[in-house]
């Protein structure tokens, strides 16, 4: 059944098929050529992420009165579904705009925080970071260490992150710091607006990596930072909360963003099988070879209807914790059994650099990995089922 127009945002069907058609042309015309030598020098060009700007890319979510597209989550599916049929490192460059990087700001700001940075953040003026990860909290993100001690009319943040996406390049961190030492658990977790021009604030340099090339993860120190108490965001111990909130908008845009991968492998997959011939025929008549493409085609609309399904909810109103988890886990792994069928239907050539194969195979990887883990998600599903009783 298709949503009802009140479940909408503010864009209309028109508008909205307006930009997916735009965003489809970009990606075909623009990022796809550039796919080969964004991943060799590890770096999306200044014009391409000007040209994303153009496009409102980095305001997608935010609201039409901070100068956003004022996306709702079904139309940021969409969206997102079209921009992973390319690189992922492009999507990352604007990701955390629209999602990780300002989401606790738009669903937990004040005014005053919003008129602040939001505008900045759409225009991508300003880009966003979501610095939640440590050395020692990843899937255990409630033991985060970094101190935020109160002082007068500051907070003193001491402390590390780690990977963090878009951190060489962002001037506004969302932070995760720990405001009552004495308090081990989330409760203990406040949140932050942390520009990045702060006396104390240090980025380490890209990590190298195995996939993503262009889209870059770092460590970023504090060492006394002195963060104006107005840059707190939502309460004192509301931190964790607010960071799990994120996550779970988070996780339905990468579980959509995953989908359209899916879409790109099987749509180069089908066009490698029908030119490709061996004993006389091409091998896409193989009915082995078929049966690859249908089980990928039946898993991507599987995840499609997901992931659509699940930001419906969420434009209702509805709580998505489970669903939202159950979309991440399904389309990432669903992706990775995709992207290998890949490789095995284009063979040698998708084991060599030409055909971007392996590039995906690479790129994917990570998806199981990020944003809670696949453990992190079954955990998350197991309990919230038990919590609703089936
Ligand atoms: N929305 C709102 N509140 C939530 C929530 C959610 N999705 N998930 C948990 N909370 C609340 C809980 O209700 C609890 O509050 P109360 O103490 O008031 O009951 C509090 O947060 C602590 O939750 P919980 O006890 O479930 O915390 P755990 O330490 O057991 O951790 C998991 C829960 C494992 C789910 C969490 O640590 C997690 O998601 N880890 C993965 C982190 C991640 O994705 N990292 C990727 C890097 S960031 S890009």
């Amino acid at each position: 059944m298709p949503p009802k127009a009140a479940d909408r945002g503010k864009v209309d069907t028109a508008t909205r098929d307006q930009l997916l058609g735009a965003l489809r042309r970009f990606v075909n015309e623009r990022l796809r050529p550039a796919e080969a030598a964004v991943a060799e020098a590890d770096q999306v060009p200044p014009d391409i992420v000007d040209d994303m700007k153009q496009l409102g890319l980095f305001g997608l979510s935010i609201p039409e009165q901070y100068g956003g597209l004022g996306l709702s989550m079904e139309d940021e599916v969409l969206a997102c579904m079209e921009l992973g049929r390319t690189s992922l490192a492009f999507r990352s460059v604007f990701g955390t705009n629209v999602g990780i990087g300002s989401q606790g700001l738009l669903m937990f700001g004040t005014d005053a925080q919003k008129q602040r940075f939001l505008p900045g953040i759409a225009s991508g003026e300003i880009t966003t970071s979501f610095a939640l990860t440590e050395a020692e909290a990843g899937s255990d993100a409630a033991s985060v260490r970094t101190r935020a001690i109160r002082d007068g009319d500051y907070y003193i943040l001491n402390g590390s992150k780690r990977f963090i996406t878009n951190a060489d390049t962002a001037s506004l961190f969302t932070v995760m710091a720990r405001t009552a030492p004495n308090i081990a658990g989330a409760s203990g977790v406040s949140a932050f607006l942390v520009p990045r021009d702060l006396a104390g604030l240090s980025v380490g340099k890209p990590e190298r990596k195995m996939g993503q090339q262009g889209a870059h993860i770092c460590d970023v120190i504090f060492e006394d930072v002195r963060v104006p108490a107005a840059n707190l965001l939502g309460e004192e111990g509301q931190g964790f909360r607010i960071a799990m909130r994120v996550l779970d908008r988070g996780r339905i845009h990468i579980a959509a963003v995953y989908t359209g991968t899916a879409d790109r492998l099987i749509a180069d997959s089908v066009a490698y099988a029908a030119g490709r011939k061996q004993f006389g025929q091409p091998i896409a008549d193989f009915q082995l070879v078929a049966a690859m493409i249908a089980d990928s085609k039946t898993e991507a609309l599987a995840a499609r209807a997901l992931v659509l399904e699940t930001a419906r909810r969420r434009d209702s109103g509805a709580d998505v914790t489970l669903e939202a988890a159950a979309a991440k886990y399904f389309a990432s792994e669903m992706v990775g059994r995709v992207a290998d069928r890949a490789m095995q239907i284009f063979g040698g050539a998708g084991y060599i650099e030409d055909y971007g194969i392996e590039r995906f195979y690479r790129d994917v990887r990570i998806a199981r990995i990020y944003e809670g883990t696949s453990q992190i998600q079954q955990i998350v599903i197991a309990r919230e089922t038990m919590k609703r009783g089936g």
